[in-house]
């Protein structure tokens, strides 16, 4: 099997490489922007939230809303078509990768699926159950819905984090950005939750460090990056993420300040769990705390998972995070002078989105 995380040609008969084709579309101006219209063809119509199903807030708008505030503020240039062949496989396990391609292949264009049995520990996925089953085997939550686009929606937005990653390596400084959705960090090897189906922040952090290069993670969306740190958890990838008390918030089950990484990744896991209600200050103080970590390791590059759900007006994260606060972010993340990689997580505030991303863009770039 090759390392490559990207190919141009497509794999032939005797490769046993997964490679899948996705087409996305690269603007090239100060800051590198990486998105691609497949985004369009996942969009979840509902979650399973406080005992209600409610409509999806995680939604094709939100892209679309901070491509129009970056136009407003001339941050894109006319975008490059790129075709790539892409391979999961150095974060995903390939019978996941198939088994969730091959559910989506099945599904008709309007079918909407969440998952509502779960195996446990003794069960495993088997094909002659309902597709709505099978995906229990893949899943962890009620909120994660399957429909036919879902996989080569996913895929692009790997896709996305991967080939803006090489376009920042290849420059050598400054800010790339993949604009893309749906959201990567919660994603594990062989599980979707959060939202998430395929974890691009991980593997282009990965493919990276493959590389040959230090590479440092900041997640700084309101929910702690599960899928990442558990890909990260081993290795000498420096993961660090401030986010909502697990204790009290998604994803419940990791996050905690005493989960410091395994083997060789003992020491490179820095969790700062913060409470409902923090504000600016609070904040400020936890994440200038991960930074000087990220400092003392000295990174080639630094990927950040990008999420605005920090926002006063989010209507699913809890602490008090302002415009301005975004490009105090931003300000913070540039000035560790190493090339920036910005992956788009969450943040549901639709109306505010734009402005906040784009001013932790602006900051960081400039
Ligand atoms: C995805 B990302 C629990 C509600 C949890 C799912 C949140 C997924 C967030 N009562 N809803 O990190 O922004
Ligand atoms: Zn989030």
């Amino acid at each position: 099997m090759s390392s490559e995380v990207t190919r141009e040609a497509p794999p032939t008969d005797h490769d046993d490489d997964l490679s899948i084709r996705c087409e996305v579309n690269i603007s090239c101006g100060d800051i590198i922007t990486v998105s691609s219209n497949d985004h369009l063809l996942h969009a979840g119509q509902v979650e399973f939230l406080n005992n209600q199903l409610v409509p999806s807030f995680e939604h094709p708008s939100r892209l679309e809303l901070i491509d129009r505030e970056f136009r407003e503020r001339k941050l894109l240039v006319t975008p490059a078509t790129k075709s790539v062949w892409i391979n999961l496989t150095l974060a995903h396990d390939h019978s996941y990768v198939e088994s969730l391609s091959r559910i989506c292949r099945h599904l008709n264009v309007d079918d909407i699926l969440l998952p509502s049995v779960w195996p446990g520990q003794k069960g495993a996925l088997r094909v002659e159950h309902p597709y709505g089953i099978q995906l229990g085997a893949l899943s962890r939550d009620m909120f994660t819905s399957i429909g036919a686009g879902t996989f080569t929606a996913s895929v692009g937005s790997a896709g996305c984090a991967v080939v803006a990653m090489q376009e920042l390596v290849a420059r050598g400084k400054g800010c790339a950005f993949a604009l893309s959705r749906p959201p990567h960090h919660h994603a594990g090897r062989d599980y979707m939750n959060g939202y998430c189906y395929m974890n691009g922040t991980a593997l282009a952090a990965m493919s990276a460090r493959a590389s040959g290069l230090r590479v440092a993670v900041i997640d700084v969306d309101y929910h702690h990056g599960n899928g990442t740190q558990e890909l990260l958890y081993g290795s000498d990838i420096l993961f660090c993420s401030v986010h909502g008390d697990p204790a009290s918030t998604f994803p419940f089950y990791s996050g905690y300040a005493d989960e410091q990484g395994e083997g060789l990744g003992l020491g490179f896991n820095l969790n700062v769990p913060l409470p409902h209600g923090t504000d600016s200050q609070g904040y400020r103080e936890a994440l200038r705390h991960v930074l000087a970590r990220v400092r003392n390791y000295a990174p080639d590059l630094v990927v950040v998972s990008l999420g605005v759900d920090t926002f006063e007006g989010d209507p699913i994260g809890r602490f008090r995070l302002s415009a301005a606060d975004f490009s105090w972010i931003g300000d913070a993340i540039g000035q560790l002078g190493a090339p920036v990689l910005f992956v788009m997580e969450g943040g549901y505030a639709v109306s505010e989105i734009g402005m906040n991303v784009a001013n932790v863009l602006e900051a960081a770039s400039g």
